[in-house]
């Protein structure tokens, strides 16, 4: 009996630790680098720095800014892309952000700027949130309310720029990243749970 409650207890720990594995590879940026991530950031003048002092997971978050008056900044993307076999499967994308832009009196403009968090399966979008350029940390979590069919990928990642024509008065563009978060999670708690049912009849009739 003994060994087989071992048994049924490191089964649950495997299926929780399988359901909360990160499929992100740096997700939290504290590689203190954007290296496994792709990246789209198409305006000369903007760089990535990466900050101690306004994180929200770990010890790092990634910096994406444009020196004042540089240059439109729309449609800058980071994202990762990972090859899965094809299955059903239940997926949650959570992380931060903050985006600001301040124009160059010295205001700041929630509207000028955007930012918007996607989960795509396949290449199609499932999942997206948009946030404003408010200098406000924002946390998102979003979890499929179904298993989501996939043949080959799936992705997360973030894109952000400006309302059109704002780059003229702009001083301040830019957004911070943390604690990108995507875990997908095979939806089988039915036959884990009869699994465990079984063993533990198997075990009472042993007894017996
Ligand atoms: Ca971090």
């Amino acid at each position: 009996m003994k060994r087989t409650v071992v048994f049924a207890v490191s089964l649950l720990v495997l299926c929780a630790l399988g359901a909360w594995a990160n499929d992100l590879t740096n997700g939290s940026f504290e590689w203190r680098s954007t290296d496994g991530w792709s990246r789209r950031t198409p305006t000369p003048g903007g760089g990535w720095s990466f900050l101690t002092d306004d994180v929200q997971d770990g010890v790092y978050s990634a910096r994406f800014g444009f020196a004042p008056y540089q240059g439109p900044s729309d449609h800058n993307h980071l994202w990762q892309e990972k090859t899965v076999p094809a299955g059903d499967y239940i997926y949650t994308l959570s992380g931060w952000l903050k985006r600001n832009c301040v124009d160059k009196f010295g205001n700041q403009k929630p509207g000028w700027g955007y930012a918007r968090v996607e989960l795509a399966v396949d290449s199609v979008v499932v999942w997206s949130q948009t946030f404003d350029s408010d200098n406000q940390w924002h946390y998102f979590s979003y979890t499929t309310p179904e298993p989501v069919h996939v043949n080959s990928k799936k992705s997360a990642g973030v894109w952000w720029g400006l309302s059109a024509g704002m780059y003229d008065d702009k001083h301040e563009d830019w957004i911070i990243l943390d604690g990108f978060v995507l875990e997908t999670v095979v939806p089988e708690p039915v036959s884990a749970t009869m699994l465990l049912f079984g063993l533990a009849g198997l075990a009472l009739k042993r007894r017996k």
